[in-house]
């Protein structure tokens, strides 16, 4: 299967379908679309999709979504009723008392209606509000068969899945591409009962005890008074928090680096944080910590451009989520395990494996591949599949446990109480998308939205007049196994191992690991988030953390905030660096990549045609960008100037040299370039297209015309600015810039 191949049928299908619809039909004759675009008066199929709007891929061919759910409701039959299944003639006019008379209380359908309509909303999670899900297929390898018998990690398996993504601070409405830590958490409906991973983009937590868990999100959500900022951690109450406590000092430099900023959640790895245990067939147990590797490496946005794209498209990650999988180019992460010897000490290499602001450098203990996650398949109802989802900690199949880790302790009450409020009730469970693919026979009845008939007179343990049922499972019919751990004679305290005491020499190794460009990202990143606090005392007691952290980065935010650099308080921790931190240096596919060609009708169409055939057969997206919408020749435009802009793309090829549209706004003098200030002028929106692309770290490449932007813009034979005599040379150029995601050397090479 090649999902390019799909988008292109998708793209060339729209365009004909298009063509259709704009020629007048005969009205109601068989097989006709609908006429114009009157009000349809008999069902009929919906609308073709238009190739100038969203990306060409974001429908299938016949505009219908596939793979919705047998289970799925609603929509069905040709009419109109009510919740109960009566006709309605009218859904437009309260019955009322004569057309100007006061409406009836007897107007079911109105009251019905309106109720409803007035219940929509639930409230939204305390945390991790705005999110987007997506189902999809895991494969087991085989390879943890040794480590744990869980059974949908056996070889070969397949377990079906529904992940979601979310940002962590923001409201529902907030917008996607937030500095913030981002949630990645999976349901496995494995037949042994469902697992649930709960985990983020970021391997390490603000906290290590559950019971702070209120404090840091106090801190970090808007102030009590204003309510603002939204979706920020740009603020005085976060930095207050962080800054006193200083446990929070590892989670917070990877928010500040470029992780904090996703390019989609197609590009971003995630991590269970926790420790777990494992254990296998023979009773044997290990302790482990998740990992999901992306397929398509791990890529980020630069904080411009996350800025920009949060006014132009605060959507941005959800539709490239939905966009990919509706376009075939399947999202793939692999599952990956570290395994360490299940130790009295439960510690790694003097690592505290119950501390959740610890990693384990993959350099020291590998992450080691156990199967394949693909997401095939968009969610049919937001609301009932992304919003009613509900994850617990404590759904664990049989050969997975927890440990002793405080933070992962507290989760297991946390969860479960949540939904109470959130779902209203104990029932969530039977929510269709929370449902086990296992088979349920618990002994648990009544309550709120209650969806179950149970028949039986005996919901207990034991009973006769029931038959005895149901019965516990034995040791040959894969039950739960709660791991019989040691449980250390200890007295009862409020407080914390040592080892939880050093707060540094882990946030150090991150700086450490960082490549120049990524720490130049960092120091501007604190830079402006400090800057933004209103409290010099929160300013410098942060400066002091940074010093702790190391010099350099200390010097660099403190000269941005014109304030002098204070030295660290204790010798700076001498750690190694772990490279695999870093997500500059490493080369990957560059499938599913969005290409902007900029043509106009002067362009060489058959050349564009040839380049968007090109980019369709390495699996990417084109995209032309044209004066205006509609069809440039016969191609179809999927963007106009107007609505086109640089941050939708992650390489820009330029066909053309358009002219200033005539009613365009007055354009500031052209660069002198090669060119000089006298050549023709070009629309100065693509200038600002490519300059956007130039900044950002872009490819960008043109050939014929198109050369002149370049020129005009100053930016010819920089660094990944490829030109050429042939279309398709040019791309070629340009796909392997693209396997490094950007051309970093456009960056600094170095800080001091
Ligand atoms: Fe959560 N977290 N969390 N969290 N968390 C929730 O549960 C909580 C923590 C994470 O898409 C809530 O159902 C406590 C770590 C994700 O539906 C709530 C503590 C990690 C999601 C909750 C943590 C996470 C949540 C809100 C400290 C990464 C979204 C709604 C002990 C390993 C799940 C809900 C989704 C959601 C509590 C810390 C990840 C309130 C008390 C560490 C991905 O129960």
């Amino acid at each position: 299967r090649n999902p390019a191949k799909v988008v292109k049928d998708v793209v060339e299908s729209a365009a004909e379908k298009v063509t259709e619809v704009l020629t007048p039909q005969v009205p109601g004759a068989p097989g006709s679309a609908p006429p114009s675009l009157a009000e349809p008066t008999t069902p009929h199929d919906p609308l073709p999709p238009k190739p100038d709007q969203g990306t060409p891929q974001t429908r299938t061919p016949t505009g219908v979504k596939t793979g919705v759910p047998s289970t799925a409701k609603g929509q069905q039959g040709a009419f109109l009723t009510t919740a109960n299944g009566a006709r309605l003639r009218d859904t437009d006019h309260s019955l009322k008392a004569g057309p100007r008379g006061p409406v009836l209380l007897q107007d079911h359908h109105f009251r019905e209606k309106i109720m409803h309509f007035d219940h929509e909303r639930i409230p939204e999670r305390v945390v991790h509000a705005r999110g987007a899900g997506a189902h999809g297929i895991f494969t087991a390898y085989g390879t943890a068969e040794n480590v744990t018998q869980a059974g949908f990690l056996k070889k070969g398996r397949e377990t079906e899945v529904f992940v979601r993504f979310s940002t962590v601070l923001g409201s529902r409405g907030s917008a996607d591409t937030v500095r913030d830590t981002r949630g990645f958490a999976t349901k496995f409906y494995t037949d042994e009962g469902t697992f649930d991973l709960v985990g983020n983009n970021m391997p390490v937590f603000f906290i290590q005890d559950a019971i702070k868990f209120p404090d840091i999100i106090h801190a970090a959500k808007p102030h009590p008074d204003r309510e603002i900022p939204q979706a920020q951690s740009a603020h005085d109450t976060f930095w207050d928090f962080v800054s006193l406590h200083t446990e929070a000092q590892h989670h917070t430099i990877w928010n500040m680096s470029d992780r904090g900023i996703p390019r989609s959640y197609r590009t971003m790895e995630g991590f269970g944080v926790h420790t777990f245990r494992l254990i296998n067939a023979a009773g044997e147990t290990v302790l482990a910590k998740f990992h999901w590797k992306p397929k398509l490496g791990v890529h980020s946005l630069v904080w411009e451009e996350a800025q920009t794209i949060n006014g132009i498209d605060p959507d941005f990650h959800r539709r490239d989520l939905y966009d990919a999988i509706e376009s075939g180019a399947f999202p793939e992460w692999e599952l990956g395990i570290q395994i360490f010897p299940d130790t009295p000490e439960e510690t790694f290499a003097g690592i505290d494996l119950l501390d959740p602001t610890k990693i384990v450098p993959e350099e020291l203990a590998p992450v080691q591949p156990v199967g394949k996650l693909t997401l095939n398949r968009t969610p049919t109802n937001f609301f009932a599949e992304t919003e009613q989802v509900a994850f617990h900690l404590g759904h664990l199949p049989p050969g997975i446990d927890v440990t002793n880790d405080p933070l992962l302790q507290g989760r297991l009450f946390s969860y479960l109480d949540t939904q109470l409020t959130r779902l209203a009730g104990p029932n969530f469970p039977q929510i269709p998308i929370n449902r086990p693919h296992a088979p349920v026979n618990d002994m648990l009845r009544d309550g709120f939205h209650q969806q179950a008939i149970h028949a039986g007179v005996a919901p207990y343990r034991p009973n006769s007049l029931d038959g005895g049922n149901p019965f516990p499972a034995g040791d040959d019919d894969h039950p739960f196994i709660d791991v019989p751990v040691q449980v250390a004679q200890a007295p009862k305290v409020r407080a914390s191992p040592a080892s939880f005491d050093d707060h540094f020499s882990q946030t150090r190794l991150f700086w450490l690991s960082m490549s120049p460009v990524e720490q130049e990202h960092i120091i501007r990143a604190y830079t402006f988030e400090l800057g933004k606090c209103y409290h010099q005392a929160i300013k410098e007691r942060q400066l002091q953390c940074l010093a702790n952290i190391d010099p350099v980065l200390c010097a660099q935010v403190a000269a941005g905030l014109g304030l002098p650099a204070p030295q660290p308080t204790a010798p700076l921790a001498d750690v190694a660096p772990s490279p695999a931190l870093s997500q500059v240096g490493r080369e990957w596919p560059a499938d599913g990549r969005m290409i902007g060609i900029v043509v106009d009708p002067d362009a060489d169409l058959d050349a564009v045609r040839e380049v968007r055939d090109a980019v369709f057969a390495a699996d990417m997206v084109p995209l032309l960008i044209a004066p205006h919408g509609g069809m440039i020749g016969d191609l179809p435009a999927q963007r106009s100037f107007a609505t086109g802009r640089s941050v939708e793309f992650d390489a820009v090829l330029l066909a053309a040299a358009p002219p200033p549209a005539p009613d365009a706004l007055p354009a500031r003098d052209a660069k002198a370039g090669a060119a000089g200030p006298a050549s023709a002028p070009i629309d100065p929106r693509v200038l600002l297209l490519v300059e956007e692309c130039w900044r950002h770290a872009k490819a960008i490449g043109a050939w014929g015309p198109g050369v002149a932007v370049l020129e005009q813009a100053g930016i010819t034979g920089s660094p990944g600015v490829v030109t050429g005599d042939s279309a398709g040379d040019v791309f070629t150029s340009l796909q392997q810039l693209l396997a490094t995601h950007r051309v970093w050397n456009r960056f600094p090479a170095s800080i001091s």
